[in-house]
């Protein structure tokens, strides 16, 4: 893997950059839609890349559970198991597990009851990288304790030194030359623990490096400050990636501090229940006003929803439960979501990305 940074902005942190994969480029700053079980919800793979996707998102954990990655593999593995033939990043779990109710962590890894069957299970950082090889995606992440929010200084001593410590066994467990590791910076909003993880990480020497523990109920000041104060720490010339973030103006302000790449499941779970993005903010589909509105959801947009149906039309999908609603409400906000990332791009390398973030704005958070 290789990461070439293209275009730095003059008056922010903001980068422009290309990372050349295995399965393909990707061109970043990047958002990558989520596909948790193999699979983005109510999209098929020619949809999503439709919608300009260049990489999307997949899990340890669920596909660990089921249906196992011993079966992935004999299907060929992640990529021709679901049919998306472009890069794939896999999370190691360490999320997953940590927001699950039943489970014990322990110095060695975590203890968990499997969803379906019940039993027991145990993950730990050789068994999450031996998972990920196994499923093999372009792009894997360290095994790490995403600290809950709010969180005592001391607890999160303690789980940040416990998260580099899994890092450096990730790193030993790691046998595939084909996969780049990211490692995860954790620490919560300490900042001098955020610096300690961020130092420490960078010395194992990781092609990419991820900060995780945010979008954990913090809110956006906390967000913007532990990333002002997290980036600057991590290489230049690695990719940056910003876990499970998030709203479109998290991601302006995080691009804005440094970051280059982000996941999140609200473009296709809020499509799901109605919520559509737009220029001019979030509306609800639902909503009777729209009921006899012949426009499409976003009149300037050039996904394959707003090319061919209405409004109304779509508002009639939802209260019909018809399951082309969630397909073209997913295509719609993927396709914003990308088509934003795209004209930040476009932004940095004319060096107006202060100007973009600032317009944009104006727009979305001013309503329709
Ligand atoms: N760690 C991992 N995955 C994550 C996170 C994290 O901290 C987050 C943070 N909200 C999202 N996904 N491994
Ligand atoms: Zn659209």
């Amino acid at each position: 893997m290789k990461f070439t940074l293209n275009k730095k902005d003059k008056k922010t942190a903001a980068r422009r950059g290309t990372l050349v994969t295995p399965h393909g480029t990707i061109e970043t700053p990047i958002f990558m839609p989520v596909g948790t079980h193999a699979a983005m919800k109510a999209m098929t793979p020619v949809q999503v890349k439709e919608t300009g996707a260049q990489i999307i998102l997949s899990n340890t954990y669920h596909l660990h559970l089921r249906p196992g990655e011993e079966l992935v593999a004999k299907a060929g593995g992640l990529h021709s198991f679901m049919a998306w033939d472009g890069p794939i990043l896999t999370d190691s779990g360490g999320f997953q597990v940590f927001s699950l109710p039943n489970k014990r962590i322990t110095e060695e890894g975590a203890y968990f009851k499997h969803e379906v069957s019940g039993e027991e299970v145990f993950l730990d950082p050789a068994r999450a990288i031996a998972i990920q090889e196994a499923l093999g995606a372009d792009i894997i992440m360290a095994f790490d304790e995403c600290i809950p929010y709010p969180c005592d200084r001391k607890y999160a001593a303690k789980s940040t030194r416990k998260t580099l410590r899994w890092a450096e066994q990730c790193k030993k467990a790691q046998t595939r030359k084909d996969q780049a590791l990211f490692g995860i910076v954790q620490g919560s909003v300490f900042e001098d623990l955020r610096a300690m993880c961020a130092k420490e990480l960078v010395q194992m020497d990781f092609p990419g490096y991820a900060i995780g523990g945010v979008s954990v109920g913090e809110g956006l000041d906390l967000l913007k400050k532990v990333v002002e104060y997290t980036a600057p720490y991590l290489p230049e010339n690695k990719p940056r990636y910003l876990m499970g973030v998030g709203l479109p103006e998290d991601i302006l302000e995080s691009v804005e501090r440094g970051m280059d790449m982000f996941d999140c499941v609200i473009p296709t779970r809020y499509a799901r229940s109605a919520t559509l993005f737009t220029n001019r903010g979030k509306i609800r589909l639902t909503n009777r006003k729209y009921r006899r509105d012949f426009y499409p959801i976003e009149p300037n947009c050039t996904c394959y929803a707003c090319r061919n149906f209405t409004r109304a039309y779509i508002h009639h999908l939802f209260n019909a439960n018809e399951v082309l609603s969630a397909i073209l409400a997913s295509i719609h906000n993927v396709h914003f979501y990308l088509n934003m990332m795209a004209e930040i791009r476009r932004a940095i390398e004319e060096g107006r990305f202060a100007d973009y973030k600032r317009e944009f704005l104006e727009s979305y958070l001013k309503g329709a």
